[in-house]
């Protein structure tokens, strides 16, 4: 349910339920999680690009596994999240690693907030960004309900949420809430250009930008200027800050290891 392939240092995993949009059942769920635990332990892997396989890159939760016609009790969706979504999001935060995502279609509930929750998120013209759960009764998840409020402030992040109104990839680019939105030829090449580029980057130097952006809206200016000295003390004892001025005061490319 997720292609998984090495190649250049980048991790490419393909969600892969084309018939269902890539919709998250329990072993697509599983099948992330591993691919991500992969990312993290696997030194040869220094960035990774999460895309979607056919039209869509993915519908959320799959609807058709808890079908409440056929009854019972109300399925606790709190521990769908915390035993399936949370562990994801968690995971893909913390990598200390890269991770871009090609959005080649549509995006839709949890789909969208998994997308929209990747370091630099490059999307099809075409893709449209849809916060599906008030159409169904629920709440933003996957992170969505930080990640709007925070990227695009209450105003944009409540009517999102509230109208379930499918958001086109330029806007989202033109909102902040993507880096950009690439003509759909375009797309996997631009987005795998990209990952390539990052994979032979100076590794840790990125792992290390990610956490400090990702912490600065927790941290007072203190704390973060802290925090910059730490991670730049860390940074500056790497082979590749060594490599990038050494190649820099040769006038040649660097070549980094991410180490
Ligand atoms: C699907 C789905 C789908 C199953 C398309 N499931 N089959 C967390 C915790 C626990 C539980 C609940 O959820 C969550 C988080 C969530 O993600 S909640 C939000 C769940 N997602 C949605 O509500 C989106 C549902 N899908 C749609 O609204 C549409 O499919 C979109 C707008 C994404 C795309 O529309 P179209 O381009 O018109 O495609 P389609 O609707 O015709 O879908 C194509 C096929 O994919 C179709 O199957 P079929 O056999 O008829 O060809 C759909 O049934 C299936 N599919 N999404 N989530």
């Amino acid at each position: 349910t997720v292609l998984t392939a090495l190649a250049d240092g980048v991790l490419t995993l393909t969600l892969n339920r084309p018939d269902k949009l890539n919709s998250f059942n329990e072993e697509m769920h599983l099948a992330l999680r591993a691919g991500l635990q992969r990312a993290e332990e696997d030194d040869a892997v220094r960035a990774v690009l999460l895309t979607g396989a056919g039209r869509g890159f993915c519908a959320g939760q799959d609807l058709g596994d808890r079908d409440p016609r056929k009854g019972g009790p109300a399925p606790d969706l709190g521990h769908t999240l915390e035993s399936y979504y949370n562990p994801s999001l968690r995971l893909l935060r913390s990598l200390p690693k890269p991770v871009v995502c090609a959005v080649n279609g549509v995006a839709a509930g949890a789909g969208a907030n998994i997308a929209i929750a990747c370091d630099i998120v490059l999307a099809a013209r075409s893709a449209k960004f849809i916060q599906a759960f008030a159409r169904i009764g629920l709440v933003p998840d996957a992170g969505g309900s930080w990640s709007l409020a925070r990227i695009l402030g209450e105003p944009r992040a409540k009517a999102l949420a509230m109208t379930a109104e499918p958001l086109p990839a330029e806007k989202a680019a033109e909102w902040g809430l993507i880096w950009k939105a690439v003509e759909d030829d375009s797309l996997m090449d631009e987005a795998a250009a990209l990952a390539k580029s990052l994979a032979a980057g100076p590794t840790l130097g990125l792992g290390l930008t990610k956490q400090l952006i990702q912490s600065a809206a927790v941290n007072s200016l203190d704390q973060q200027l802290d925090m910059e000295r730490d991670c730049q003390r860390q940074a500056g004892r790497s082979a590749d800050y060594a490599e990038g001025v050494t190649a820099f005061l040769e006038k040649r490319k660097p070549e980094f290891t991410g180490q």
